[in-house]
């Protein structure tokens, strides 16, 4: 829109929101060229004029829907195509602003056959404005053209490899390699929606909390685009909707006595507590919730409110049955449940941002989230050159304007166990950890998911908490329970003699067939999952009476992977199935987390 702000769509007095979810017209370009949409101009017209058509639902990944194995695994451009209505009390002064939250990965929106916007990478929302270029006396309609192909210098990267051998491959035969375990998703994944502001509008907020002394400081900064507000209100509600704390300035520092803390399950008898910033200006109203809470990292602790805190944690996906990547709310609130079930206090948005729904569940619902973008396998010197350092900064930029007022965020990883052994991977991380920290206002922690060996990775020295990615007892030396708490132990020193840092285990897990047992154990069978969890919970219960500040499980739930010989239907390291029933695994950790929150 041109602004600096992306605020979450919210309605207000002033503000009203139209969904374009719903079954939209689809065709994916298979034509020899995969090129035909755009030397055709597929926009220029409703999508059915052009070619056959069929029904696709927004949001949603388009891989599982149809019984189609060649769309189901399709590389190239993608159409989505349908057609609304605006009344015509949407001319009244007002901008019209089209928004997308996410569709994976490069994307071009018409509207009207004519172009609004492009965007590239897969789990940010984009938007722009729309009022010129809509008819009020009659259809509308919105093309958008998606292309899920990755390239080294996406993020997530990958590459194309084609193969030209006629004896073995048909004509046009190429595969996708991709440095990442789960589906390549794509599609439309969240809501689309047009919004109204008023033309004088609210385009970003920004929000700082400090607490000293049992009063609460909240920083605030408010960017008005359009011109200039005649006036500006401002106050903080309660979640009562009472007014603690007002200021009729666009930027101002204001004072909450005994403020009600932001704090994560297990930590207090209050969790999630939101206030919320009411800005009025110039009567455009915009409600921005945010909670009051302090972080900060010591050599060994990881402080919420100066209290220390341990995450109990797992790492997730955007992943279902049917849907793949789509937002979907009974997913979504069944997933909070389960967490609450476990007694999980925390998150990793492995690999990439969740959709703003799910971050907003977690504000909430007082679970802490550590945010990673979609830098996940930055694995060669392909992948670190400079046109690659750019969309990475760009990325952080994108999901640091989204998420910033989020209190459930605590730190932002900029990456999942990149290939840090590499001389380049030092100026790049240097440079993207760096941008990260300044660019968040409130300069949370900055990390990446080591999977490196202590003493072969170069990019530890940069980050504020060491996240490490270990499988003792699954990918090396496989079956042996027995070595898991002294390796570990070996693993933990190690990082331990380089720098003094605290250390979260971002990733141990083992893969389970649910229902699968064995006794004595076997990799694969529900048991192991069991012993091995509880071999790593031995050497944790010792290691956080020193530096260990968190344990997250590989994985909630199963989810998709592409075709590999490792992977029967997906990656089954999860705790639940891939429709969220428990494995045994799943009491074993809901015993340990809830025996923490519940003080014993
Ligand atoms: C990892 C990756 C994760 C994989 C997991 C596994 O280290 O970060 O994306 O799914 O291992 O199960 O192999």
């Amino acid at each position: 829109s041109g602004g600096v702000g992306m605020l979450y769509p919210r309605d207000s007095e002033s503000r009203e929101t139209k969904f374009l979810d719903g079954i939209w017209r689809f065709r994916a370009d298979f034509s020899p060229s995969r090129n035909d949409g755009f030397t055709q101009e597929w926009w220029k017209k409703p999508l059915k004029e052009t070619g056959p058509v069929i029904d696709m639902p927004v949001p949603a990944s388009y891989n599982d829907v149809t019984e189609d194995k060649a769309l189901r695994d399709f590389v190239g451009w993608v159409w989505y195509e349908r057609s609304f209505f605006i009344s015509s009390d949407w001319t009244n002064n007002r901008r019209v602003v089209l928004r997308f939250d996410s569709a994976h990965y490069y994307s071009f929106v018409w509207i009207n056959g004519v172009q609004l916007m492009t965007h590239s990478g897969g789990h940010l929302p984009f938007e722009g404005e729309v009022q010129s270029l809509l008819n009020f006396n009659g259809p509308n309609y919105v093309t958008v053209a998606i292309n899920n192909t990755l390239s080294p210098t996406t993020l997530p990267p990958g590459t194309i490899q084609y193969q030209t051998d006629t004896s073995r491959y048909p004509a046009g035969y190429f595969v996708q390699n991709l440095q990442m375990d789960f589906f390549n998703y794509a599609g439309i994944h969240r809501h689309v929606r047009l919004y109204t502001t008023p033309l004088i509008y609210v385009d970003d907020i920004t929000i700082l909390t400090d607490v000293q002394s049992d009063k609460g400081h909240v920083t605030y900064t408010i960017d008005v685009g359009g011109g200039v507000p005649k006036y500006m209100d401002v106050s903080v509600l309660d979640v009562n909707g009472q007014v603690v704390a007002k200021s009729s300035k666009t930027m101002d520092i204001l004072t909450i006595p005994s403020p009600t803390l932001w704090w994560p399950f297990g930590m207090n008898q209050t969790i999630g507590y939101l206030y919320t910033l009411q800005v009025n200006a110039s009567g455009d109203v915009y409600r921005q919730p945010f909670g009051i809470r302090t972080i900060r990292v010591t050599e060994n602790q990881f402080l919420i409110n100066e209290r220390p805190f341990y995450c109990h944690g797992v790492a997730k996906h955007e992943d279902s049955d049917l849907r793949g990547k789509g937002l979907d709310y009974t997913l979504i609130t069944k997933d909070f449940n389960l967490l609450r079930w476990l007694g999980v206090n925390c998150i990793r948005t492995s690999h990439y941002p969740y959709a703003e729904e799910i971050m907003e569940l977690a504000d909430r619902q007082g679970v802490a989230v550590i945010d990673e973008s979609p830098g996940v396998g930055i694995t060669n010197d392909n992948n670190m050159g400079n046109e690659s350092l750019a969309h990475h900064i760009e990325v952080m930029s994108e999901m640091i304007r989204r998420d910033k007022n989020k209190p459930s965020v605590i730190m932002w990883s900029v990456a999942n166990e990149p290939d840090t052994t590499r001389l380049a991977a030092v100026p790049y991380f240097k440079a993207v950890l760096q941008h990260t920290k300044d660019t968040d206002p409130a300069h949370r922690p900055v990390t990446f998911v080591c999977d490196q060996s202590y003493a072969n990775d170069r990019v530890i020295p940069y980050v504020d908490v060491v996240c490490l990615n270990r499988y003792f007892g699954w990918y090396q030396d496989t079956g042996h329970l027995e070595v898991i708490q002294l390796q570990m132990h070996s693993w933990f020193a190690g990082f331990r003699n380089r720098t003094k840092k605290p250390i979260i285990v971002t990733e141990y897990g083992a893969d389970t067939v649910a229902g699968l047992h064995r006794e004595p154990s076997f990799v694969f069978t529900e048991e192991y999952q069991v012993e091995f969890l509880q071999e790593y919970h031995q050497e944790f219960d010792r290691a956080k009476q020193e530096f260990l500040v968190g344990e997250m499980v590989w994985n909630f739930a199963d989810f998709m992977t592409p075709d590999g010989i490792t992977r029967v239907l997906g990656n089954k390291k999860g705790l639940l199935t891939r429709q969220r029933q428990p494995k045994r695994a799943a009491f074993i950790i809901r015993d340990r987390y809830n025996a923490f929150a519940n003080g014993s």
